[in-house]
């Protein structure tokens, strides 16, 4: 009940914070007039729920990068059952430097390590239990690969993630109240000796434990102590912040809301709405853990790209698993898929046909250049274009040197101010004709969208439906033959 109350009084406190801070700054009553806005344009309201600040960046992160390393890298299994000699995990190379490395070299901005998997066998030296590091071969027991990695990511600037199973097949108080705590502790043990936290992961798998019973997790006191701790740390899965997209195979929903009703177990409230975007985890290989059978099986460049449109470009983020190896290195395989993977999205999106082009839009809010429709296609995110409040149907048309061919366009709405389109379509001019050419509901953050080569000097960007003033901060189109 405690908890609940407290997510009330989180959730009023921000929506009056904002509205509030709205009243402050904005003009006064009596100075609502024509006049006061003659050189100046109306400010942009919030459309509520909007996304919190850690949010909005780690949704403009795009892409997370997953790690599953641990005792099951040596035992060749995807679950360990609690049972394998801590002795055999040795990675005889370890170099969390080179992890960071190549995420960075790729783009990713957050990393996530299992600290702990299902298997119980913890990364680092927990003063709970003693099936962990300590009694490994690594480092003679002397070694803290927690530490290593979080080390390694807040040097260079990355997010230092990590992932701690609930279910736990090794502990003997799995199964009872008293697990709960065992829990609580070790969260409390990664939450405070490792600096910031971007993301904790929470896996809803729940199997027996060594006594054959399951787990009733209480997971209002995990999320308590994760805020308690790192007020900034995103809880992802099975909890507030980041939601399961609903599989594992790379695949997103073609209509995607970030606002999402509040669910009981979740927020303790269900008849508003939060603002909750979706992850899509999926791994580079069959399994989540590395397996030498399997290297021949690493997806490859086309595969990654298609899963990159269908999750980043279905408004929703992807959490990429590379598992790195028993010596304690993301492989050279790996590598070299990533890298074809990188070199693809950036020759795909290397020459944006619309960038600063002539465009006009059916309706602009305010004057000047604060949201003029130019805003779309200045490759800044930071400016965008609106219409005025009442409008919630609207165009913008662009107009191109020559004909072109097309056959990819990226849509982004400012999703700082709420999500708010409904529909839209896409038309191009053929024979001095408008022809439809899609037709989609949700943009969000991002909205690939591929199509059959249109070869044409016009192209039109109908908000068909809008929930609010509808906003745009990239419109842009691509050509790239065969994809
Ligand atoms: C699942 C686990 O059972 C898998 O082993 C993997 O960690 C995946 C990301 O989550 O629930």
């Amino acid at each position: 009940m405690r908890i609940i109350l407290i997510y009330f009084f989180i959730f009023f406190t921000v929506i009056s914070f904002f509205s509030c801070s709205n009243q402050i700054n904005g003009p006064l009553e009596s100075d609502l007039n024509e006049s006061s806005y003659a050189n100046t344009s109306p400010p942009i309201e919030n459309f509520y729920p909007i996304p919190s600040k850690s949010q909005l960046d780690w949704e403009n992160s795009k892409i997370t990068m997953f790690i599953h390393f641990g005792i099951n890298t040596f035992t060749d299994k995807e679950w360990g059952d609690g049972t394998d000699d801590p002795k055999l995990f040795n990675p005889t190379n370890l170099d969390v430097n080179q992890w960071t490395e190549i995420a960075k070299e790729i783009g990713f901005k957050y990393l996530i390590l299992t600290v702990k998997h299902h298997d119980g066998f913890c990364l680092w030296p927990s003063a709970y239990t003693d099936y962990s590091v300590k009694n490994s071969s690594y480092k003679n027991g002397k070694g803290d690969i927690v530490k290593e990695f979080a080390d390694a990511c807040q040097e260079n600037g990355l997010k230092f993630c990590f992932y701690l199973s609930p279910w736990d097949r090794h502990e003997p108080t799995y199964g009872t109240e008293k697990y709960n705590l065992y829990y609580q502790n070790q969260l409390i043990e990664l939450l405070n000796n490792y600096g910031d936290v971007g993301e904790v992961w929470l896996d809803n798998a729940n199997g027996e434990g060594p006594n054959g019973k399951q787990q009733d997790y209480n997971w209002n006191l995990f999320y308590s102590t994760i805020k308690h701790y790192q007020p900034n740390a995103l809880i992802s899965n099975m909890g507030p912040d980041i939601r399961w997209v609903g599989n594992e195979s790379g695949l997103g929903n073609d209509t995607e809301w970030c606002p999402q009703p509040a669910t009981q177990i979740l927020f303790g409230f269900s008849n508003v709405k939060v603002w909750y975007p979706s992850e899509a985890d999926i791994s580079i290989r069959p399994g989540w853990f590395y397996h030498e059978k399997e290297n021949y099986q690493i997806k490859d460049a086309n595969q990654l790209v298609d899963i990159y449109f269908n999750t980043v470009g279905k408004n929703s983020n992807l959490l990429l698993n590379v598992p790195p190896d028993k010596e304690g290195l993301i492989s050279n395989l790996d590598i070299a898929a990533l890298r074809n993977w990188k070199n693809k999205l950036d020759e795909i999106f290397a020459n944006d046909l619309f960038l600063n082009k002539k465009i006009v839009a059916s309706n602009t809010r305010g004057v000047g250049n604060d949201y003029a429709p130019q805003n779309c296609l200045d490759n800044n995110i930071n400016t965008f274009w609106v219409t005025d409040d009442t409008v919630r149907k609207a165009n913008l048309i662009i107009s191109l040197n020559t004909k072109v061919n097309i056959n990819i366009f990226k849509i982004e709405e400012a999703i700082e101010y709420g999500q708010r389109i409904c529909s839209f379509s896409l038309w191009a001019n053929v024979n001095n004709n408008w022809e439809k050419i899609y037709s989609g509901a949700t943009v969000g953050r991002t909205r690939l969208i591929k199509i059959s080569p249109i070869f044409t000097d016009k192209i039109k960007l109908s908000i068909d439906s809008s929930y609010a003033a509808p906003t745009i901060r990239t419109f842009s189109a691509y050509y790239y033959p065969g994809l």
